[in-house]
């Protein structure tokens, strides 16, 4: 102890520095009551100070000795104690010298140290000695020997955070709203068809439409003249979809075309999928708003091949359908006038579907098949001849028979906006979009998230099949076009959700989310790798900020250092601009998500 005390600061050993070093990290670590989180950056911070405050000269030479290099960080479980028991001399000394900060206050504890050990570690004299220079330096300080320690009474500010504010989970549905204001319509259901380019989605749908007498003759007449001089006679019936002249002109499907229809006990809300790889973020935009999905299939040889293929869209829409919360899947196995309506062709085509399904989160029970001709018009309306091998439904009785969807009515008012156009009964900014939750009516407050503008709903209207009637409520589970008063055109726009006043979605840039990589990941996933972030109609640029852990094999594995295809992991997402998102447990339809890589989906997931 004598030797110890009698020693200066520069004849320190280098290990008596580094547990005094930890010793003071640990024990300001608990002053200042740090987690662990924050333990690394704490250590590397302290560490340069510790080493930058001592007059770190080598004895025998006048230069500057470098710093010795950076110790191994201790095990980061927790924060470690030095030995106690080897290093009693040094305890004691650090010690003495938290003792006689906390009388003295916010002084450098090096400085500290020197002072005790000029009064051979005597604390009464070293802290007066201390107090005393500040009373000449700081005339009015005003220092009292026997005051408390200031950690009891000037600890870390103890920071408040503010109540959430509420959300869907909080809210109570007070209002009693008569439902039998719904029992003359039937169920309304949001299909959505996908599938590869070409596959036939909008010539199936379109010859649907005109089946139902949707399309009059004279207009499908027109369509035929027009689309043969054009030299695109084979799109008639998909012209009936595909409205855009850019889309005539190309005989490629770019945004996602609604229409309405009804079936004998069914509302429809169709809406037709672009299948280009180029489009595929309008594809997704589709599906987050579809209930039910029809997914197309050329059934004929080589055309079914190369969109089952790696690079065929098949897969991809199949899975990304699925993600998107679609889990009742009707195969239109198109084409099939090009493969002599062969049982054995579509037998194979549906085994194959069947396996990949299964293993991409449908049950069988879920998925239907159906052969079939989009261009010749057979087992759309009625059954063929050609195909009495086939003893299932027609694709409009598959529709008729779907379950009804799930209205989330009890739940505040959450509108995804899917398109804003101008409306001559609506007015200049009217928007149509799915009801996810809750009810909307005429003259109600709402607030746009995530710009959080307040403005009234001046009308609202409901397409049913080719009528269109101004209503004066809408429910969850509706597609409606919207009229809105107060607010300019340039806040609304796709990434607008609207919402009750008082239970607004959550708007954030940061969260957790529960992810699953598909095959299209290429390069694993590592902390901050860059994705675009989909989530329904919005795309933004994203960070992976942090792995928190992967299954590995069944093992859950912590702050994994990389993510690899088909794994599931949990991360933290960090997006460039704020977005709306509910958590998964909260609302699912507005928590899912899916991350892009250059065009390709490499992950699929839901914030927790
Ligand atoms: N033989 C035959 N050809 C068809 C059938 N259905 C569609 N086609 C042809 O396939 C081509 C593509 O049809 P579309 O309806 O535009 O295909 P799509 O799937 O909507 O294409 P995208 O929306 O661009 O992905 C056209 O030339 C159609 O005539 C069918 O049942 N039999
Ligand atoms: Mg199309």
């Amino acid at each position: 102890m004598v030797q110890l005390y009698s020693c200066t600061s520069k004849s320190f050993n280098k290990s008596f520095r580094l547990d005094l070093f930890y010793f003071i990290v640990t024990i300001e670590m608990r002053r200042l009551k740090i987690d662990q989180d924050e333990y690394d950056d704490y250590y590397d911070e302290a560490y340069d100070d510790y080493y930058d405050e001592e007059d770190y000269y080598d004895a025998d030479t006048s230069y500057s000795k470098p710093k010795p290099s950076k110790p191994k960080k201790k095990p980061s479980k927790a924060v470690q104690e030095p030995s106690v028991v080897s290093k009693e001399d040094a305890f004691q000394l650090s010690l003495k010298v938290l003792k006689v900060a906390d009388v003295v206050g916010d002084m450098d504890k090096a400085a500290i140290k020197e002072i005790l050990l000029k009064y051979d570690g005597n604390i009464e004299l070293a802290t007066n000695n201390i107090l005393e220079s500040m009373d000449i330096s700081a005339m009015k300080m005003d220092v009292v020997v026997n005051k408390p320690p200031t950690f009891l009474t000037t600890g870390p500010p103890i920071r408040k955070s503010p109540a959430p504010p509420p959300g869907i989970k909080d809210f109570v549905l007070t209002e009693n709203i008569d439902e039998t204001y719904w029992d003359h319509l039937k169920p309304s259901i949001n299909l959505v068809v996908v599938g590869h380019v070409d596959a036939g989605k909008s010539t199936l749908m379109g010859h649907l439409l005109y089946n139902l007498n949707y399309v009059s003759q004279k207009t499908m007449h027109k369509y035929e003249k027009e689309s043969r001089e054009m030299g695109k006679a084979s799109f008639a019936y998909a012209w009936i979809m595909d409205e855009e002249e850019e889309e005539r002109e190309r005989g490629v499907t770019v945004d996602v075309g609604i229409k309405y229809f009804e079936t004998e006990h069914r509302r429809i809300c169709l809406l037709d999928a672009p299948g280009h790889r180029d489009f595929i973020p309008n594809m997704i935009t589709g599906a987050t708003q579809g209930d039910v999905a029809i997914l197309v299939v050329p059934g004929n040889e080589g055309e079914f091949e190369s969109s089952f293929q790696e690079n065929g869209q098949t897969k991809e829409h199949a899975v990304l359908v699925r993600y998107c919360g679609i889990r009742k899947l009707v195969i239109a196995v198109n084409k099939m006038d090009s493969c002599d309506w062969s049982q054995q062709r579509f037998v194979y085509v549906k085994d194959i579907l069947s396996s990949f399904l299964t293993q991409h989160g449908y049950v069988s029970e879920d998925l239907l098949f159906i052969p079939l001709s989009g261009m010749s018009g057979e087992n759309l309306c009625t059954k063929s001849q050609l195909t009495d091998w086939y003893q299932g439904p027609t694709l409009v009785d598959a529709i008729d028979s779907l379950p009804p969807t799930n209205r989330p009515v009890n739940k505040p008012l959450r509108m995804v906006v899917a398109d804003v156009y101008k409306s001559m009964v609506l007015g200049p900014i009217t928007v149509s979009g799915k009801l996810e939750s809750g009810y909307l009516k005429e003259k109600q407050q709402v607030l746009l998230a995530p710009l959080g503008i307040k403005c009234r709903v001046k009308g609202i209207q409901r397409h049913v099949g080719n009528e269109v009637s101004c209503v004066t409520i809408a429910r969850a589970g509706e597609t409606v076009d919207v009229g809105l008063t107060g607010v300019e055109d340039n806040m609304v726009n796709t990434s607008t959700i609207i919402c009750d006043v008082k239970y607004s979605i959550p708007v954030i840039q940061h969260f957790t989310a529960e992810i699953v990589t598909l095959d299209g990941l290429q390069v694993p996933l590592l902390n901050g790798t860059k994705v675009t972030l989909h989530i329904q109609s919005v795309q933004v640029p994203a960070t992976i900020s942090r792995l928190l852990s992967v299954d590995d094999g069944g093992k859950t594995k912590k702050q994994p250092r990389f993510v690899r295809k088909n794994q599931t992991a949990t991360v933290e997402v960090q997006t460039e601009f704020p977005i709306c998102i509910e958590k998964f447990q909260d609302f699912r339809p507005l928590s899912r998500i899916l991350l892009r890589q250059n065009g390709i989906t490499v992950a699929a997931g839901r914030r927790i």
